[in-house]
């Protein structure tokens, strides 16, 4: 493994053969050509299946960054960055008392005792900590005024090409000794299998909240793998969430996927100190090990589509999961329901 960047206390990638990664996957292997690809007027995205497919990965339809360095805060290196690698990572978004303001929140959040025990507030896969803390822009005006902020909203219009809303907000608070890993997924495939989003229009906005290090289980993300959509295997039962949220099962690539793409493009794990922002597209593959140090690893996620992109009957499961999970645009949410 090697650092790559030059500003490594603010600042560090950690990146998995960084040699082998070639820049853009547009298309799969030739060998792979195939019987079963989606047909015009097919689902393009075919996922959760009880046959597997016969190729590893189809093309992604939708351009990645939608808008111009014109049209928002980001510049043009930074679009190109976005669209080569599928996310970006920018240190110090967020600083001084409003960091500390929102580190309190987290805190005040996780105390809550109100909340232990709804369906909004997971835990650990064996244990009672707090895992992960959804519809938090709805839970904490705080975090509402957040999501609902020009610096954020802006960057995900940028992108999307396009006014956003927010679909989810969550809290991984990834406590330390106790916090468990995330799968490899792509947040796409979940979307769209069980929500019913329908195209790749959405953007997820992670705001570092504790210092992300090697050794606290930080974000790892496959650079490139935004292009192209891996199906996955195993059909969908009826409320699949309260088991994928503790700890994902279905919606995971199949290894031999994930190798080939790993191979070609390496694994890059972007860490920072608090109030760092990372952007990371909605197919892009990622996940995390699990929170060995002492330090807790806690991150906010808001995670921005764009509103001509709300989601409708879900593609592959047998019906839409809780409002919790997956918000309407103007919704107005609320644990009292
Ligand atoms: O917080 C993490 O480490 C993983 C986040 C993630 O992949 C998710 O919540 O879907």
């Amino acid at each position: 493994m090697s650092v790559k960047t030059s500003d490594r206390t603010l600042h560090e990638t950690v990146s998995h053969q960084a040699v082998a990664r070639q820049t853009v996957v547009d298309s799969p292997d030739p060998q792979s050509r195939v019987r079963s690809a989606p047909r015009p007027g097919e689902d393009p995205y075919p996922t959760r299946l009880a046959e597997p497919f016969d190729m590893p990965w189809l093309n992604r339809r939708e351009g990645v960054v939608k808008g111009r360095a014109e049209d928002g805060p980001l510049s043009h290196a930074q679009l190109d960055e976005f669209e080569r690698q599928g996310f970006l990572f920018e240190p110090n978004f967020i600083a001084g008392e409003e960091l500390d303001e929102l580190r309190r929140e987290l805190a005040e959040l996780l105390a809550r005792g109100d909340f232990r025990g709804r369906d909004f507030a997971i835990t650990e896969p064996s244990g009672n900590e707090v895992r992960s803390l959804f519809a938090v822009h709805f839970l904490s005006e705080r975090l509402g005024r957040l999501a609902r902020d020009e610096r954020l909203v802006g960057r995900a219009r940028q992108l999307l090409g396009g006014e956003p809303y927010v679909h989810q907000s969550r809290i991984n608070y990834k406590p330390g000794f106790e916090g468990k890993g995330f799968n490899w997924h792509s947040d796409f495939e979940t979307w769209h299998a069980e929500d019913g989003m329908p195209a790749m229009h959405a953007v997820s906005a992670s705001i570092v909240l504790t210092d992300n290090h090697h050794f606290n289980g930080p974000l790892m993300l496959v650079p490139g793998s935004h292009k192209v959509f891996v199906p996955c295997l195993g059909e969908t039962p009826d409320g699949n969430h309260r088991q994928s949220l503790k700890q994902q099962e279905l919606g995971v690539p199949s290894r031999e996927a994930l190798s080939a793409l790993v191979e070609r493009h390496g694994i890059e794990a972007p860490t920072g100190a608090a109030g760092g922002l990372l952007l990371f597209d909605c197919n892009v593959l990622h996940g995390s090990n699990a929170n060995m140090s002492p330090d807790p690893r806690s991150n906010v996620f808001f995670v921005y589509n764009r509103r001509d992109n709300r989601c409708v009957t879900p593609f592959a499961a047998p019906r839409r999961r809780p409002s919790f999970l997956a918000h309407a645009p103007d919704e107005r949410w609320s644990p009292e329901g």
